[in-house]
């Protein structure tokens, strides 16, 4: 976790860094003398902030000045603690006012520091937990189809080649039919785990729908993401499921050569997928 430090007193600044260090691990701690050093690091986005502790009194930009100027920021939900000497209903109106979170009076005490940033590191920690259980789908464990359209609008414009596969099960209705909804849950659960084990930082599987898939693949254009999504569509011919039922699925590929927005590739990618279900299932078309 990233803390930062902005207080023009490079006493205050070493207290509070020792403090922290000497109570948690793994925070990573940044000092600014100003409002300005700390709003031109920001701007260069190379290190987000999980936590801002904020002096009011600063030569140039005062405290409350930057801490409206920081929750204006939409990237940025950094938690901030306005510290300050003065002990006024005024300052610490203007303190919450300001977007603030909490508030710490000078002189600081160590023990108050501690409790406080323990709770609201406590609290993040559920609040990272929950975001990432609210991206994914929770019967595959896989990122669910808002991801999909999320990470595909953001490696639009992020990578020059990539390529886009839907997949689709082979009449999954007939098992479903034959064996009953339940085993066919199971199946969806052990075919998302084969398809999950593909996820890294170039390739990124979604739980698509029901039982369609899609999975982003950075750097490679459509020759090169066949390879992956045969190589799928092998592995799964060869498994036997849950009760040995064999199921087999149908993939169309895509990549971003000749598309004008993220929307024609899904079309592309469907309409290779609808190729492959009328060519007779168990196949890949590009
Ligand atoms: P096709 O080869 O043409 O894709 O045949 P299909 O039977 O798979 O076709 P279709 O896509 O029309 O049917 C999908 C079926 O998948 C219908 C639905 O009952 C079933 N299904 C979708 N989501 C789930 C799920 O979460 N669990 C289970 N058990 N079944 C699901
Ligand atoms: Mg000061
Ligand atoms: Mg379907
Ligand atoms: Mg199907």
């Amino acid at each position: 976790m990233n803390l930062f430090i902005v207080d023009d007193s490079v006493l205050i600044q070493k207290k509070l860094k020792d403090t922290i260090e000497k109570n948690f691990e793994d925070i990573n701690i940044s000092l600014f003398n100003s409002s300005e050093e700390l709003l031109n690091f920001i701007e260069m986005k190379i290190k987000k902030p999980d936590f801002i502790f904020l002096d009011v009194i600063l030569p140039g930009i005062d405290g409350l000045k930057t801490c409206k100027i920081l929750k204006k920021l939409s990237d940025l939900d950094s938690y901030i603690f306005i510290m300050t000497s003065q002990d006024t209903d005024e300052t610490l109106e203007k303190a919450f006012k300001s977007g603030a979170d909490d508030f710490i009076l000078k002189p600081l005490r160590e023990p108050e520091i501690i409790a406080r940033l323990k709770t609201y590191i406590k609290l993040k920690n559920y609040i990272d937990k929950l975001e990432e259980l609210n991206k994914r789908d929770f019967l595959t464990e896989l990122y669910n189809k808002s991801q999909f359209y999320e990470n595909l609008k953001k490696v639009v414009y992020e990578e020059d080649v990539f390529s886009v596969l839907f997949i689709d099960i082979d009449d999954f209705k007939q098992i479903n039919d034959t064996y009953g909804h339940m085993t066919g849950d199971h199946i969806l659960e052990e075919l998302g785990k084969i398809i999950k084990k593909y996820e890294n930082k170039m390739i990124v599987p979604f739980r698509y729908g029901g039982e369609e898939f899609s999975i982003l693949i950075k750097k490679y254009d459509r020759q090169k993401a066949y390879l992956v999504a045969e190589e799928l569509r092998k592995k799964i011919e060869d498994k036997l499921f849950y009760k040995n039922i064999k199921v087999t699925i149908s993939g169309g590929v895509a990549d971003n050569s000749n598309i004008d927005n993220y929307s024609d590739i899904i079309e592309i990618a469907d309409s290779k997928l609808y190729i492959a279900k009328s060519n007779g299932k168990n196949q890949i078309v590009i």
